[in-house]
């Protein structure tokens, strides 16, 4: 079974939640991702939210926009962690997504991201460190993938400056 699901509210929110996914393939993290809806598919939510743990999955990661309480629910059904990523809406740009998402009442939580494809990809990030804690080579691949990014940073400085 692999380690991280991604869990979106419908396909259309794929090329958002992607991120999430090639993220995950960088640093070796196994995934696989299912379309669940809230609203649309409720019971189905329950089902699997309840099941994550037993299925042997370690981390959740949920994406939905506009009223997004997919995160939340799954939350509320399960401990594994869950890694809320807001979509962007057609209407309010994501806000609505963010607001959904974010506002938790104290006593369960979703780790959320920030709205869109960057959210996505930290979303990812973050269940390859959650799986990294017990895992030495996805440990590794995200000092390396830092190593990388910091060189990346660093050169462009030094195309700007004379
Ligand atoms: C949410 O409604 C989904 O997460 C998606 O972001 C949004 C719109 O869904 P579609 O109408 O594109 O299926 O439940």
């Amino acid at each position: 079974m692999p380690n991280v699901v991604i869990v979106m509210g419908s396909k259309s929110d794929w090329p958002t939640m992607q991120n999430a996914a090639l993220m995950l393939e960088k640093l070796g993290v196994s995934y696989t991702a299912k379309v669940i809806s809230a609203h649309r598919t409720p019971n189905l939510l329950t089902d699997f939210s309840e099941q994550a743990a037993s299925q042997g999955y370690q981390v959740i990661i949920g994406g939905a926009g506009g009223a997004a309480h997919l995160p939340g629910m799954i939350a509320a059904h399960t401990h594994l962690p869950v890694f809320g990523v807001p979509v962007r809406s057609s209407q309010l740009n994501g806000i609505d997504s963010l607001l959904s998402i974010v506002q938790m009442p104290k006593g369960v939580a979703v780790g959320t991201l920030a709205i869109g494809e960057a959210g996505a990809a930290n979303a990812g990030l973050l269940a390859a460190q959650v799986i990294g804690l017990q895992n030495p080579d996805v440990q590794q691949a995200i000092k390396d993938f830092r190593a990388e990014q910091t060189a990346t940073v660093l050169a462009q400085d030094e195309l700007i400056l004379p």
